[in-house]
């Protein structure tokens, strides 16, 4: 096998691996008693290609839209726990430390108990999906998660029969997350799910993107995926996972209701009280290239419309 070594000054940013990952790899071609020079002189070492998560397999969900790059995947979102405005994660999440981390599962389940991350995320095989992206405000992204099926794990926590939902809930740390001294929005950032929702393959427990580790700003260490609804349901950081009886209120239904609905599917068909939301923007193209029809469930009906037959999506938007 040739492994082909790369100068620091070659490496794009798509290729720039999380400080501890980078670390560990100083570490081991110190160990193995190797110079720069040397590597760089015909050696066959590959620091560039190796990534946090080098053997992914693909999911026969991904999309076969292109991608959003990695520049603007973690340069443009929102992430109000470090601030409001679309920069200011990548700007402000740089500090953010995500380890340790330990999670909680609580509520209507056999199983409960609090897990170090490591332990939480082992028993999985985690994947890449390529998934398409839609934010309320109508831009959109396509973007290569690296995760497992939020239905794997939730089976293993085995829910009683009164689990009817699923809350998660963002870690709440004013000294790591500053965005949170503001009182923009209540916090901690909460979010739920319904079970068969919560159960459908689609629905993704992301630990990284392109290969690698996740960005602080995209929601370091663990966060949630769900393709067919608007950004907001996908919560980050979670530090909380909760089975409830009874719906949970969502952090942007709390504080606007008329605007932010608890199932949020992307519909094409019901409007934002404010804007509409027939269209969309991809982030990275031209701005002068025309916008695209967004389509219900993001695309995603063939695999997720069955969840909602007989319920008025107009009135359960
Ligand atoms: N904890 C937390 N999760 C959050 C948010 C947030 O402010 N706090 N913003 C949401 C919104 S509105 C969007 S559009 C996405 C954007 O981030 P992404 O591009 O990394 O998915 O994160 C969602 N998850
Ligand atoms: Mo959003």
């Amino acid at each position: 096998m040739s492994i082909i070594i790369k100068k620091t000054d070659d490496i794009r940013p798509s290729e720039i691996t999380s400080k501890s990952v980078y670390l560990q790899r100083r570490e081991f071609i110190k160990k193995m008693g190797l110079t720069a020079t040397a590597l760089l002189g015909g050696a066959h070492l590959s620091l560039a290609e190796a990534k946090a998560y080098p053997e992914l397999v693909k999911s026969k969900f991904s999309t076969a839209d292109k991608l959003t790059s990695l520049n603007d995947v973690t340069g443009y979102n929102n992430f109000y726990e470090f601030g409001t405005g679309k920069y200011d994660p990548a700007k402000h999440a740089k500090s953010f430390n995500p380890k340790p981390w330990s999670i909680a599962v609580e509520g209507e389940v056999e199983k409960p108990g609090v897990f170090d991350l490591e332990d939480f995320i082992k028993p999985y095989a985690l994947e890449e999906r390529i998934y398409r992206f839609r934010c309320v405000e109508g831009w959109s992204m396509v973007i290569p998660w690296v995760g497992f099926p939020l239905a794997d794990m939730i089976k293993r926590f085995k829910p009683t029969s009164k689990a009817k939902y699923v809350e998660f809930v963002t870690l709440y740390d004013k000294e790591k997350m500053p965005g949170q001294a503001i009182k923009v929005l209540p916090w901690p950032y909460t979010e739920g799910l319904r079970m068969d929702e919560a159960m459908n393959p689609l629905t993704l427990m992301a630990v990284g993107l392109y290969g690698d580790e996740l960005p602080n700003q995209n929601g370091a260490p663990v966060r949630l995926v769900v393709p067919w609804k608007y950004g907001f349901k996908n919560i980050k950081s979670i530090v909380k996972i909760r089975f409830t009886e009874t719906e949970p209120v969502s952090t942007w239904h709390k504080i606007g209701a008329s605007e932010y609905g608890f199932y949020a599917n992307v519909n094409p068909q019901v409007d934002h009280p404010r804007w509409s939301q027939k269209t969309e923007r991809r982030i990275g193209e031209p701005f002068w290239s025309p916008k695209i029809k967004t389509q219900m469930f993001n695309g995603y009906a063939e695999q997720v419309a069955h969840l909602y037959t007989g319920m008025d999506l107009e009135k359960l938007f």
